[in-house]
């Protein structure tokens, strides 16, 4: 399991290992996944302020298109991968996540991961140009066009746009995420009930701060964002199925193993 591998299980702290019965419990608990949220996000939204006007060039773009299906997909995967990895990351420092079995950990991870990195995306996406931060500047869906998936890249896009659409803060974001992460639906779950706990927690969270921001009718709308997410990632899934049918060799060898790991 390279995911284990890349996930020493380090005993809890037990620290967090309360259902937040005050207030002040609920400030930490939320401060903690904020902080999480922070330190595994890449780039500081400054700084992705200061890039929003940085777009390939014609030929940039161009070199992308016509590269072979498999060299773009083989690309594109790295990338992801990449992505992934820091919300690994960010998952090891949600209160709690760390107290579930391994296999739970890790389950969470296979079905979570991709649809915490669509919601990440909406803080690299520029809505006024509709373009996406990818590989130190900012592209357009039509970059994407050698992967063969477009209705997915659209979809994509639309989702990013959409989210942006709701412009959560930072704090906000973090708190989404985590519950994105922590779902009891997921299949394949040992201890449901522990999951469970963990997930009331961060949802109470989530509803605390909406609340403290006067913004409790975002709830309703980011529930409908997961409905979402949930049919992007099978999209994402089905189009993988389609492209190691074709490519098996490149899956095989040159994917990223954590890639494979987590979806093929
Ligand atoms: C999401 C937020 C992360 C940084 C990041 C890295 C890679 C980006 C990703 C973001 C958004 C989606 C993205 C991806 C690389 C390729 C992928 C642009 C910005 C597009 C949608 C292509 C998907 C192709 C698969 C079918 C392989 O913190």
């Amino acid at each position: 399991h390279v995911l284990m591998a890349s996930y020493p299980y380090n005993p809890p702290e037990n620290r967090y290992n309360f259902y937040p019965h005050s207030l002040r419990n609920m400030d930490e608990l939320c401060a903690s996944i904020v902080r999480a949220h922070r330190e595994t996000s890449q780039y500081r939204v400054e700084e992705l302020q200061v890039l929003r006007w940085k777009l390939f060039s014609r030929e940039e773009i161009q070199a992308y298109q016509i590269k072979s299906v498999d060299e773009m997909w083989q690309h594109c995967a790295l990338r992801l991968t990449d992505a992934v990895q820091y919300v690994v990351e960010f998952a090891k420092h949600i209160p709690g996540f760390r107290m579930l079995t391994q296999n739970d950990q890790i389950a969470l991870l296979k079905t979570g991961s991709m649809e915490v990195v669509l919601v990440r995306m909406s803080r690299f996406f520029n809505t006024e140009n509709n373009t996406v931060f990818f590989d130190g500047k900012f592209a357009r869906a039509d970059l994407f066009k050698s992967l063969a998936c477009g209705d997915l890249i659209t979809a994509v896009f639309d989702f990013a746009h959409d989210m942006c659409a709701l412009k959560l803060s930072e704090h906000q974001l973090a708190l989404f995420s985590a519950l994105v992460l922590i779902n009891t639906d997921r299949p394949c779950l040992e201890d449901r009930g522990k999951v469970q706990r963990v997930q009331r927690t961060v949802e109470l969270g989530l509803r605390y701060i909406l609340q403290r921001d006067n913004q409790e009718s975002l709830m309703h709308k980011l529930y409908q964002k997961m409905a979402v997410l949930r049919s992007l990632c099978s999209l994402h899934m089905e189009k993988l199925r389609w492209f190691s049918q074709r490519y098996p060799l490149t899956v095989h060898s040159l994917f990223p193993p954590l890639y494979k790991e987590l979806f093929a």
